[in-house]
């Protein structure tokens, strides 16, 4: 049976990226009618360092994002994985299948580890561990992600083969990432090159959630692109990364094919395919941010959905993390 889960990190400034890439497709999987476990994932985000008070506004904002991205919290389990022990009882365990090579052939380790990895956190280098056990503690099927998610996800595939084999059992499943579609890969405004991140310090780089129509249609207008008109063929956008990027997103934004964007818009001028986007983000963003707002007023009712979430999760990954320990041989109440 198909069981989907993803993650995302409560580390501030949800993006248009994590919108398209994962919370837009998320409530599309919902909506499908597949079991879904959606997580905020503030033990992934804390292998950074990060202010208390932040953290906490930051998990409760990510939560209204995702509901204000559709995703209901009676059809789908949505909840903060540190509320669920059994996440970081099972990546213990992944710590010890899981082998240092690896980890080291990660390149978000180390693009985020930067020059001197000796000083990041352990917990950065274990991190797609905790990745695994956040998956296959439900035995998940399917992970919608964003393509930069894809190398992860692999290792998670790796960790549960490894593991079943080490044990002679086929107690794992081997996750299918769900990497497709338009929105996968949303780069920054300012660097076709780059992808948008929350952690980028040019705050014109990416459009927020929280951003409001004024501010949303101005970092389109500023975003960088060449002088050339939009071509009229989707081949016209190879070696032009920044184009590119703006026709992908209003393609995600509208469900539409790049195909379709092309045969509107081809050999439109900048200066009018702009507007035309700013106006399509704004139809699709402005009310998650108006609902993301309304939500943020009642703390108390975000932490009584993540509570609940966490009640549900905990009840899919208790049995199987105790299979899990059985298997391996530890002893425990009979
Ligand atoms: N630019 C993107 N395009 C499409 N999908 C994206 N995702 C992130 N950036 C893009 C997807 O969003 C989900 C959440 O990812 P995360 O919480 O791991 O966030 P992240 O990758 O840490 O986000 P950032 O913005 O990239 O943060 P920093 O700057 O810290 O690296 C994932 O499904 C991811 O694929």
């Amino acid at each position: 049976t198909p069981r989907v889960f993803s993650g995302i990190q409560p580390s501030g400034n949800l993006h248009l990226g994590n919108y398209l890439g994962a919370l837009k497709r998320f409530a599309d999987a919902q909506n499908q009618g597949i079991p879904s476990i959606y997580c905020m994932v503030d033990l992934h985000a804390v292998t950074v360092w990060q202010d208390p008070a932040e953290l906490r506004h930051s998990t409760r904002e990510l939560a209204a994002g995702f509901i204000a991205s559709g995703l209901d919290p009676e059809k789908s389990i949505l909840f903060n994985q540190s509320q669920v022990a059994e996440h970081s009882q099972l990546a213990w365990i992944f710590n010890c299948v899981a082998r240092m090579g690896w980890m080291q052939r990660m390149t978000q380790f180390k693009d985020k580890a930067g020059k001197n990895a000796q000083n990041a956190s352990l917990g950065l280098f274990a991190y797609p561990a905790l990745m695994a056990a956040d998956i296959l503690a439900y035995h998940a099927t399917h992970v919608p992600v964003g393509e930069d998610q894809k190398q992860h996800l692999e290792l998670t595939r790796d960790i549960a083969a490894k593991f079943n084999n080490d044990f002679g059992v086929d107690f794992f499943p081997i996750t299918e990432p769900v990497i497709e579609g338009t929105g996968t890969r949303v780069m920054s405004l300012r660097d076709g090159s780059k992808k948008m991140s929350k952690s980028d310090p040019s705050d014109m780089s990416r459009i927020n959630l929280t951003d409001d129509a004024d501010t949303i249609a101005k970092k389109i207008r500023k975003a960088k692109t060449d002088p050339e008109p939009l071509p009229s063929e989707v081949k016209g956008l190879e070696e032009r990364p920044e184009a590119r990027n703006l026709v992908n997103i209003y393609a995600a934004l509208a469900d539409m094919s790049v195909d379709q964007v092309m045969s509107e818009a081809g050999g439109k001028a900048f200066s009018e395919f702009k507007p035309m986007l700013a106006d399509l983000a704004v139809e699709k963003l402005a009310p998650i941010s108006g609902e993301m707002s309304r939500l943020m007023t009642d703390v108390s009712e975000i932490d009584r959905i993540l509570g609940n979430g966490a009640d549900r999760a905990r009840a899919i990954a208790a049995p199987i993390l105790r299979q899990t320990y059985e298997i391996m041989g530890m002893v425990g109440p009979r």
